[in-house]
């Protein structure tokens, strides 16, 4: 969808064309079990978290995004996580599996603690997980956008930002596993996004985009869209 997307974006008046952008390429998962595909992710974050001003990664299931966090991690011990999603994706185990699309942020609460959490956008979850959210992270809400008090506890340190399309409500992100209705318009979650600028967002993530179910592409526009913006926000000066 990047094809047909201008490199130019009016809104932040910047342009790709400034910019050094490297596709490192596909990781190759498909043979791997859960533990070892999210070393080969948590490799692959580090070295891109190692090197360039913003990391980026596209997905795809949303139990990558523990790969990521744990891999720039590496890079940045300080960091902290700000999630995107309709889903909290808080719980400690999903249909027997513990690594999956539901229970990766719980794996980042316990690695790395829970305070380290903020998420926004919310709208799905078991009581349990809304129980743990409320009761443990730095920041969860149903509004997408974070108190003046939560960024300034932030500061400067390192910010992991992973965005599940499914924020955007489904008639603006169809294509995607676990569809939630009641959500965000694009424009709003591109203006969350603006609302970042000024914190030190080190890597982003946009997942759960399936193009597959979604033959008009708007999820993949969508996708593609915010990741443009994200570049243009977090990694031109
Ligand atoms: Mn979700």
């Amino acid at each position: 969808m990047s094809e047909s997307l201008e490199s130019y974006s009016p809104i932040l008046d910047r342009d790709l064309a400034d910019l050094a952008v490297i596709d490192l390429g596909n990781l190759e998962l498909n043979h791997l079990n859960i533990e070892a595909a999210l070393d080969t992710i948590s490799q692959a974050a580090a070295k891109a978290a190692g090197t360039a001003k913003l990391a980026i990664m596209l997905g795809g299931e949303h139990t990558a995004s523990l790969g990521g966090f744990r891999g720039m991690k590496r890079v940045h011990p300080d960091g902290v996580i700000i999630q995107a999603d309709a889903h909290l994706d808080m719980r400690p185990d999903y249909e027997g599996q513990p690594f999956t699309h539901a229970t990766w942020l719980h794996h980042v609460g316990e690695e790395f603690g829970f305070d380290r959490i903020h998420q926004v956008g919310l709208r799905s979850g078991d009581r349990a997980e809304w129980r743990l959210a409320r009761g443990t992270t730095a920041w969860s809400s149903t509004e997408l956008s974070l108190p003046t008090s939560v960024r300034e506890r932030i500061e400067k340190r390192p910010v992991y930002v992973s965005v599940d399309i499914d924020v955007l409500d489904p008639a603006h992100a169809p294509g995607t596993g676990c569809p939630e209705p009641g959500g965000m318009t694009f424009r709003e979650l591109a203006s969350f996004l603006y609302s970042l600028e000024g914190l030190n967002v080190v890597a982003l993530d946009v997942m759960e985009v399936s193009p597959n179910v979604d033959p008009a592409n708007i999820t993949a526009a969508a996708a593609a869209k915010l990741v443009r913006e994200a570049i243009l926000l977090f990694a031109a000066e």
